[in-house]
């Protein structure tokens, strides 16, 4: 059998769990998310997750139907009936059924759902050889039209850019915001180093406030390593001696490649080979219990 999904109040089958092509968040993205990790039976940063999870919500004037209590116990209970101890967790609060117009008043009832699935993990040797960016076309959301710090259902701009870098054979694309300086990728944050400096775009360069990137700042500040939020242009990462990306999924891995130049040496830098080492060890110390 499949996992059990919570769906409104009730764990359901995941072939039971169904949602009404009349939900919002299916015909018009309104909705917001959240993905979060297990790490042998505990979640990683939940009480962050939720609050991002709820304040997302706060912006697009969505309640969630619980309290970030509640909700907190709800994933867990999820994550035990599903007998997990290793997992990737997706939460999702959509507007509900409503009519075909745009009115969110004509949705009486919000959902409220959490999938948990076995994680899928990048291949090891990645996090030694590094990934290759491509400079995507498409720019992340400028704050006037969607502000990047809602995690929303709608991701079709970040879904453009995935696009081109998977039809240009790389995973993953660099997002620029709309005044030309490097925001993040599709899914994950952007780091570099030069001269023995950790640099990444500040919140208001229009990016998501991820919770990997702020674990991978104060990691690096426990280690003394200066930490900067700056902005800054391509320019700063074709001539960077390391790059690497931060999130849920991806963890901290490191980038070697960028619009066909050669990042530092080619292969992991030894400050983000410090900061991965350091990463999944506290990855496999701290976080919520879930039995
Ligand atoms: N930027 C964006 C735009 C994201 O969606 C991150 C950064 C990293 O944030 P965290 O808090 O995870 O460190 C994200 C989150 C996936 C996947 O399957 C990844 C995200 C969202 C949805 C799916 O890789 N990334």
């Amino acid at each position: 059998m499949g996992q059990w999904v919570y769906l409104n109040g009730e764990y359901v089958p995941q072939e039971a769990a169904k949602i009404s092509v009349f939900d919002h968040g299916f015909l018009y993205g309104d909705g917001v998310f959240e993905g979060i990790r297990a790490y042998k039976g505990r979640v990683f940063k939940l009480d962050e997750h939720i609050e991002r999870f709820f304040n997302s919500a706060k912006a697009i004037s969505l309640e969630i139907p619980a309290s970030p209590e509640e909700l907190k116990e709800k994933i867990l209970e999820v994550l035990r009936k599903n007998e997990l101890q290793d997992a990737y967790i997706r939460l999702i609060a959509s507007r509900g059924k409503g009519d075909l117009g745009l009115d969110p008043a004509k949705c009486p009832y919000p959902q409220l759902i959490i999938i948990t699935d076995k994680i899928s993990i990048y291949p090891e040797k990645l996090y030694e050889e590094g990934l290759e960016l491509i400079t995507s076309s498409v720019r992340r959301n400028s704050f006037s039209a969607l502000d990047p710090r809602i995690k929303s259902l709608n991701y079709l701009n970040n879904i453009l850019a995935k696009l081109e870098a998977t039809a240009k054979g790389v995973p993953e694309a660099i997002m620029l915001n709309e005044d030309g300086y490097v925001a993040e990728c599709t899914g994950d944050n952007l780091f570099i180093v030069k001269k023995g400096v950790l640099i990444t775009p500040p919140v208001w360069a229009g990016i998501l406030k991820g919770i990997t990137r702020d674990v991978v700042i104060d990691l690096a500040r426990k280690e003394k390593i200066s930490c900067e939020e700056r902005v800054f242009t391509l320019f700063s990462v074709y001539t960077s001696d390391e790059c690497f990306l931060t999130g849920t999924a991806a963890e901290v891995i490191p980038v070697t490649k960028v619009d066909g130049r050669v990042i530092g040496t080619g292969k992991a830098g030894s400050i983000t080979k410090l900061l991965i080492k350091k990463f999944r060890e506290l990855t496999q110390k701290e976080g919520t219990p879930i039995y």
